[in-house]
């Protein structure tokens, strides 16, 4: 949990391309669940949990993270959510699941890429900090 906060506060929210561009040009290897022309999911390289998997659109836009949200990101958050259930019965989390999205330092975001957390296999937390 501590090496997460470091990360988050040591990331500078900009509009740079960031690791997850690599990731969704195949210029690292990640592991991939679900794709389609619009997102991406492949599974956190440091999991919180039996399933931890990222969802994030292939093309950013702008949506660097949800407090950059603008009226046209409708679509494609709506998608993500979307996305996420699909992933969810694919990964047999029949149980339940939790869906995270961090912002900006306070909220722990270390990649500036937007990107929804899906979360499961076990017994979550409440409150989750
Ligand atoms: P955050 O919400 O911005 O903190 O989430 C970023 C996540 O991206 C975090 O859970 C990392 O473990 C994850 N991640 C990854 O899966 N692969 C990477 O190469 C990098 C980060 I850098």
């Amino acid at each position: 949990m501590a090496s997460e906060i470091e990360a988050a506060l040591a990331a500078t929210p900009s509009d740079d391309p960031t690791i997850f561009d690599q990731i969704i040009n195949k210029e690292i290897p990640s592991t991939v669940v679900y794709e389609d022309d619009k997102v991406l999911a492949f599974r956190d390289i440091a999991p919180q949990a039996p399933t931890h998997i990222l969802i994030i659109p292939k093309v950013r836009d702008g949506l660097t993270g949800l407090a950059k949200a603008e009226e046209r990101h409708c679509e494609i958050l709506g998608r993500l959510l979307y996305t996420a259930k699909l992933v969810a019965k694919q990964e047999g989390l029949d149980d339940g699941f939790r869906i995270v999205i961090n912002d900006g330092p306070d909220g722990g975001q270390s990649v500036y890429h937007i990107h929804v957390h899906l979360i499961g296999g076990r017994q979550m937390n409440w409150p989750p900090f």
